[in-house]
């Protein structure tokens, strides 16, 4: 993924003619652009290759199966022009080496802390581990928590120089540039874009308090 702006638009829109104006509107200020089920399950798996023309598309499927079903799933979004994709890594080690080995070179992104508050249930006393695994299983990255910005600079500690994306910014109360301060290479930031009246705008001034850091 390209590290130009550090910012990932996550378009959880479920209008898709509205997607892809946002998406436009947003074009050469996001990184790449992650979709989830509801704008996939509101329009069809083909706005991944939409979407592909756009940016690189980051496939978010929290996919969490056996390694077979992995496999076919991340070869799907591979096929439709997926950039990466996201997997849960609770299901073990062979099934996130079978996604790894499925994207062909594609980024895989291993979820560890969740952002959300019931992220401090499970995710959170399990989340070295989780980092661990994804280092072993070949990984590109892991998604940690913008939320618990010191819990990034924790997991950092643990997966070197892997990438970590950063959720949970604007609308789940985490800021930007906490996180970017803390050790991501990206934010993903989804309402506080697509839900702005203006998102290019919104996009902006997150891209600037990023850059407001790395400079
Ligand atoms: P906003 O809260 O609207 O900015 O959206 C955040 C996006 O990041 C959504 O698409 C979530 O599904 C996703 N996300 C989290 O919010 N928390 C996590 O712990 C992990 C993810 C994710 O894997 O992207």
């Amino acid at each position: 993924m390209r590290t130009d702006t550090r910012v990932v638009l996550a378009l959880d829109e479920t209008d898709g003619v509205k997607a892809m104006a946002v998406a436009q509107a947003v074009e050469g200020l996001v990184d790449a652009i992650k979709i989830n089920w509801p704008l996939v399950l509101s329009t069809s798996p083909q706005i991944i290759t939409e979407l592909a023309e756009l940016a690189d598309v980051i496939c978010d499927f929290k996919i969490a199966d056996i390694p077979n079903t992995n496999r076919l799933i991340v070869e799907q979004a591979v096929r439709l022009g997926a950039s990466g994709v996201i997997v849960h890594g609770f299901t073990g080690s062979d099934s996130v080496k079978a996604a790894v080995e499925a994207a062909k070179g594609r980024d895989v992104y291993v979820v560890t802390e969740m952002s959300h508050p019931g992220g401090v249930e499970f995710t959170a006393p399990n989340a070295d581990q989780l980092a661990n695994l994804a280092v072993r299983c070949g990984a590109s990255g892991i998604i940690a928590p913008a939320t618990r910005p010191e819990r990034i600079r924790h997991l950092r500690q643990i997966i070197g120089d892997l990438c970590i994306l950063s959720p949970g910014v604007g609308a789940q109360g985490g800021k930007a540039s906490d996180a970017i301060r803390m050790g991501a290479d990206h934010v993903i930031v989804g309402r506080a874009i697509y839900g702005a009246s203006d998102p290019r705008a919104a996009a902006r001034s997150v891209v600037e308090e990023v850059r407001g850091v790395l400079s």
